[in-house]
């Protein structure tokens, strides 16, 4: 089909929801081999939302070796997105927006294959979307009260929330929850990249484009299996330190280069002065050319952070304007305007 021909399409079922007003809600589940847990979660998906016409739910099979897809078509899911190998958690995510706004989803409900959330708070998460109160609304587990999470892990929870919401300046209790509800234009406007964590990623890009998020406290359902995201607790804090560390790069990388050239500097003139104040007071330089050297590398470095940051700053440049480039283009892929 041609663009124009897409777009006329589009137009017509554009008009025809716009006449209708109806509510499309798409909830994606993205899978790794979670026949056993899979049909506790379809079996608890409401069949009826207030607000809400027409619900879809949409599998994303990242490469299952089990018996996913068959299970999932026993419990009547129609659409599916497939892997044929596994491809991460951040491309399943991705694959299952495009998929969903292809279908025409006014919301996007994500939940988990491993039932760990409650599917039929679904109603409560969309709510804050279908009366226009938020963009973006986190179901926030209350981490504290969850009985099988360590001290050390509710602590770290907590951190990693705080830093998640430092860079985004949002005040999320549970910045990291996969049980999320969009609207349509939040997809559109989000450009997750990285493959890993996805679910910090967006946030922040959220809170610096504005968004508005909120949260909706849930609890959840009794732990089936252990994480596969992350093997180890010190390996979930560095995965998701780089992330958090790479998203001020990208967002406000004079936070990263700023206090980092800030500090060189600052530590490099105490060898400047030191040079100066021996040099008087013994009446030559001799012996002290070691401060010199030192303060002159720190200087460098200093330096080095401020070139840095100015290159940063124009690749965030950059991106903006890429990122407006592919809003218009899903747009048009996907039709609607605001
Ligand atoms: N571990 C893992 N999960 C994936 C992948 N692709 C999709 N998923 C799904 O992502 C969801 C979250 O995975 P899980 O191991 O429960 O992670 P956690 O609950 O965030 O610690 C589950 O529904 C998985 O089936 C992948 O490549 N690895
Ligand atoms: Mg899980």
């Amino acid at each position: 089909m041609t663009l124009d021909g897409r777009r006329r399409g589009f137009c017509s079922i554009e008009l025809l929801s716009i006449i209708l007003k109806t509510v499309k809600l798409v909830i994606q589940i993205p899978c790794l081999n979670e026949a056993a847990t899979l049909p506790l979660v379809l079996q608890s998906i409401p069949v009826k939302i207030e607000g809400v016409d027409d619900i879809v739910v949409l599998v994303i099979d990242d490469g299952s070796t089990d018996e996913t897809v068959a299970v999932a078509k026993q419990h009547g899911v129609k659409h599916f997105v497939h892997h044929v190998r596994n491809q991460g958690l951040g491309r399943s995510f991705n694959d299952g927006i495009l998929k969903a706004l292809e279908l025409g989803a006014d919301i996007v409900v994500n939940t988990d294959g491993d039932n760990q959330y409650p599917q039929e708070r679904i109603g409560d998460l969309v709510k804050p979307i279908i009366e226009g109160r938020a963009d973006i609304v986190i179901g926030d587990r209350q981490t504290h009260r969850i009985a099988h999470f360590s001290l050390f892990k509710k602590l770290l929870q907590k951190l990693g929330s705080a830093v998640v919401n430092k860079a985004a300046g949002t005040k999320l209790p549970d910045a990291v929850s996969g049980f999320r509800a969009y609207d349509r234009e939040a997809l559109i406007r989000l450009n997750a990249v990285t493959r890993f964590s996805y679910c910090t990623e967006t946030i922040i890009q959220a809170g610096n484009k504005g968004l508005h998020i909120e949260s909706v406290a849930i609890d959840t359902n009794p732990k089936l299996r252990e994480s596969r995201l992350f093997k180890s607790t010190t390996e979930h804090v560095l995965k998701t330190a780089v992330t958090i560390i790479r998203a001020y790069i990208m967002y406000k990388p004079y936070i990263i280069f700023g206090w980092l050239g800030g500090i060189l500097f600052a530590l490099g003139l105490i060898p400047f002065a030191r040079f100066v104040y021996f040099s008087l007071q013994d009446g030559t330089t001799k012996g002290h050319i070691q401060s010199l050297l030192v303060g002159s590398l720190l200087m460098i470095a200093a330096f080095l952070c401020l070139v840095l940051n100015i290159i940063a700053d124009l690749i965030r440049i950059n991106r903006i304007l890429t990122e407006e480039n592919l809003e218009q283009t899903k747009y048009l892929r996907f039709g609607r305007k605001p």
